[in-house]
């Protein structure tokens, strides 16, 4: 009897683990708060994976976005994505992207992203990712990237396949 009261009561904490309410993958360092922190189900095989997320600064000097770091990626890089001469490119912003004060920055496909690099294995729709993201002024800041379905979100033309040549 003892026992199965014990495997109830583990139940319970387990479904209560799944049942994550929403926007839990959000994170809050210093004044700027993170959220929608995702990525997307990689194909077999693919070596890289994009990193989205929304960050606001509430306060009342610029931050920078300097770095990332993730134990799935053997190295984690901010780029930017911008049409040249009507081609699709992107390009690894060295100094990190500067988020004003009272300004929101988006990372999205199409536009300013993370990029994880050497992947050690493929992002499966439903996993979560563990990321370290690293500010000038607000430090690291730990969250998790939630993956979506192949293609969630992604706008026509956003192929990182240039990046094997
Ligand atoms: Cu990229």
């Amino acid at each position: 009897m003892r026992q199965a009261v014990f495997s109830l009561a583990c139940g319970v904490a387990f479904a209560a683990l799944l049942v994550a309410p929403a926007g839990a993958g959000d994170a809050k360092a210093g004044d700027l708060v993170i959220t929608q922190p995702w990525s997307r189900a990689t194909p077999g095989g693919a070596k890289i994976a994009g990193g989205y997320l929304t960050i606001e600064n509430k306060g009342a000097a610029p931050d920078r976005l300097i770095s990332g770091a993730g134990d799935v990626a053997g190295k984690v890089e901010i780029h930017e994505m911008a049409m040249n001469n009507g081609v699709m490119t992107m390009r690894p912003l060295d100094k990190g992207l500067v988020i004003e004060p009272g300004k929101t920055v988006k990372l999205a496909p199409g536009g300013y992203h993370l990029m994880l690099m050497d992947l050690k294995n493929s992002l499966k729709q439903g996993d979560k990712v563990p990321l370290t993201l690293e500010f000038e002024k607000a430090g690291k800041v730990a969250l998790s990237l939630d993956v979506q379905g192949v293609g969630a979100q992604a706008p026509a033309g956003h192929d990182h396949s240039g990046m094997k040549k």
